[in-house]
C-alpha cells in the first residue's frame, strides 16, 4: 500500500481489538491502491478515510428473562456503516461469538456487496451475543421482543432495513416485525425475510444459497466448467448451505458434505437434503444424528477437517475464518477447480492468496452470496409497491443480478490488469457507486 498506507495505519490505531474488522479493511484497501492512483479528487475528498468509520454505531443492552424466571443481560449492535447509495442495510446475527469488531466486518462488507447487487441499499449490520442453541421459542420471542423494543427507533423502512443471519430465520424475524409494529403502529417494510402472509417476498429463503450457485455456474462456465456431474462439499447447515445444496444438486451436481459447528458428516452416496432439512429446521437437531440413520455416512467431530474431503467445489457456507492456508492446500491437492463462498469472509488471507496463485475460480464473498440481499431489495420494492410478484419472476430477477454481478466484477479485474481476480474486480466495482455517490454528495458525514 501507499497511498491508502495512511488511511490503513489510521484503522490499525483505531481498532486494535477488532482482528475480523480489520482483516476485511486490508482486504478492500489493498484492492483499492490502483483505483486511489486513479481517482485523486477522491483522495483529496476524503472518501477512503471516510469509507472505514462507520457513520453510526448503536450498542445497547438487550435484557430477558428466561423460562425459569432468570433475568439475561446481552449486548445488542446495530453498525449504520453507509448510506451513500440507499437506506442501511445487512442482517442481524445472533451467535454467542459477536462483538462489536465483527458486526464492523459484516457491515463493511455489505457496502461493497450491496452496490454490487445494482440496486439502492447502503450498508449496515447487527446482532447480539445472545446464544439461542437450546432456548424454547418463548424464550426467543422475549429475547427478540427486548431487541426489538431498542433498535425499533433507529431503524425503518426508508433508514435502515435489517434482515437475517446466522441466528436469525424466519422465527426471530417474526417475533421482531411484531414488536416493532406494536411499537411504532405501522406495517411497513421495516425488515426483510418476513412471512410471506405479511409482506415477505418468494425465494428470499432460498435466495442466498440459489444466488451463491448462479454466481458459481456463470463464473465456472467462463472456464469451461460447470457443477454438472461434480463433486460438491458444503460446509455449515444453515439457510445459506440448505438451499445451496438444493440448487447445486438441481444443476447436477452431487454434495457429499455439510457441517455444523460440532463437526461435520462426509456421505459420498450424495447428502440427503430431505433429512437434513428434517433435522435442522424441523428438529433443530445436531448433524450427527444423519449419520445414525445413513449407515454409508460417517461423522466427524471437529469442522476443519471437511476440506480434507475431495471434492471438485468447494462452497463454504457456515462462518468466517473457517477455511485456512491449510484447508486451502487440501483442496487445492484434491484437485477442487473452485470455490465459492456463501459465508461471509470464510476464507483466511492465506487461504485466498492460495486460491488466486493456483488460478482456482474463486468467487469471493461480496459478489458470490449477494444473491441474498438483493432479494431482500426486491422484496423492499414490492413492499413499496404493495405488490407479490411470483415465484419465476424473483428467481429470474435473482439470475440476472448474479450474472451482471459476475460481469462487473471479471470486467473490474480486467480493466485493472489482473483478469480472473474477482477479488480485485468485487472490491473495486462495489467501491466505486459509491465512491462516486458520496463525492456528489459532499463531506456530509
Ligand atoms: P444459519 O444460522 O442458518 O446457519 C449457520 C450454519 O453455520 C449452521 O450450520 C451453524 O452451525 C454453522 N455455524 C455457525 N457458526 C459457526 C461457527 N462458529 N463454526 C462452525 N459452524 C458455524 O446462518 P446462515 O446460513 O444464514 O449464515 C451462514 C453464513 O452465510 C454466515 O457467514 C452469514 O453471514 C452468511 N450469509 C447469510 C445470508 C443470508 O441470507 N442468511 C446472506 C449472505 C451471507 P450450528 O447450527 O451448530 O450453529
Ligand atoms: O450477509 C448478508 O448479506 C445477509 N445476511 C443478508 C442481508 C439482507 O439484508 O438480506
Amino acid at each position: 500500500m501507499n497511498i491508502l498506507k495512511s488511511v490503513h495505519d489510521q484503522v490499525v490505531a483505531r481498532n486494535p481489538n477488532e482482528p475480523e474488522f480489520l482483516q476485511a479493511v486490508e482486504e478492500v484497501l489493498e484492492s483499492l491502491e490502483p483505483v486511489a492512483e486513479k481517482h485523486p479528487e477522491w483522495v483529496a475528498a476524503g472518501i477512503f478515510d471516510r469509507l472505514v468509520e462507520p457513520e453510526r454505531q448503536i450498542v445497547f443492552r438487550v435484557s430477558w428473562v428466561d423460562d425459569d424466571g432468570q433475568v439475561h443481560v446481552n449486548r445488542g449492535f446495530r453498525v449504520q456503516f453507509n448510506s451513500a447509495i440507499g437506506p442501511y442495510k445487512g442482517g442481524l446475527r445472533l451467535h454467542p461469538s459477536v462483538n462489536l469488531g465483527i458486526i464492523k466486518f459484516l457491515g463493511f462488507e455489505q457496502i461493497f456487496k450491496n452496490s454490487l447487487t445494482g440496486l439502492p441499499i447502503g450498508g449496515g449490520k447487527g446482532g447480539s451475543d445472545f446464544n439461542p442453541r437450546g432456548r424454547s421459542d418463548h424464550e426467543i420471542m422475549r429475547f427478540c421482543q427486548s431487541f426489538m423494543t431498542e433498535l425499533w427507533r433507529h431503524v425503518g423502512p426508508d433508514t435502515d432495513v435489517p434482515a437475517g443471519d446466522i441466528g436469525t430465520g424466519a422465527r426471530e424475524i417474526g417475533y421482531m416485525y411484531g414488536q416493532y409494529k406494536r411499537l411504532s403502529n405501522t406495517h411497513t417494510g421495516v425488515l426483510t425475510g418476513k412471512g410471506l402472509d405479511w409482506g415477505g417476498s418468494l425465494v428470499r429463503t432460498q435466495a442466498t444459497g440459489y444466488g451463491l450457485c448462479y454466481f458459481m455456474e456463470e463464473a465456472m462456465k467462463a472456464k469451461g466448467k460447470s457443477f454438472k456431474q461434480s463433486t460438491v462439499s458444503i460446509s455449515g447447515s444453515g439457510n445459506v448451505a440448505i438451499f445451496a445444496h438444493e440448487k447445486a444438486t438441481e444443476m447436477g451436481a452431487k454434495v457429499v458434505t455439510m457441517s455444523d459447528s460440532d463437526g461435520y458428516i462426509h456421505d459420498p452416496d450424495g447428502v440427503d437434503l430431505e433429512l437434513i432439512k428434517e433435522i435442522k429446521l424441523v428438529r433443530r437437531a445436531r448433524i450427527h444424528e444423519y449419520a445414525k440413520e445413513k449407515p454409508n455416512a460417517t461423522y466427524t467431530q471437529g469442522c476443519t477437517g471437511i476440506w480434507t474431503v475431495p471434492c471438485d467445489i468447494a462452497l463454504p457456507s457456515a462462518t468466517q475464518n473457517e477455511l485456512d492456508g491449510d484447508a486451502a492446500a487440501a483442496l487445492i491437492k484434491n484437485g477442487c477447480f473452485a470455490v465459492g463462498e456463501g459465508a461471509n469472509m470464510p476464507a483466511t488471507p492465506d487461504a485466498v492468496k492460495q486460491f488466486l496463485e493456483n488460478k482456482i475460480i474463486y468467487g469471493p464473498a461480496k459478489a458470490a452470496n449477494a444473491g441474498g440481499v438483493a432479494t431482500s431489495a426486491l422484496e423492499m420494492s414490492q413492499n413499496s409497491m404493495r405488490l407479490s410478484w411470483s415465484f419465476e419472476e424473483v428467481d429470474e430477477k435473482l439470475q440476472q443480478i448474479m450474472v451482471d454481478i459476475y460481469k462487473a466484477a471479471s470486467e473490474a479485474a480486467a480493466e485493472y490488469g489482473d483478469a480472473d481476480n474477482l477479488v480485485l474486480g468485487s472490491n473495486i466495482a462495489g467501491f466505486e457507486k459509491v465512491a462516486t455517490s458520496m463525492y456528489q454528495h459532499g463531506v456530509a458525514y
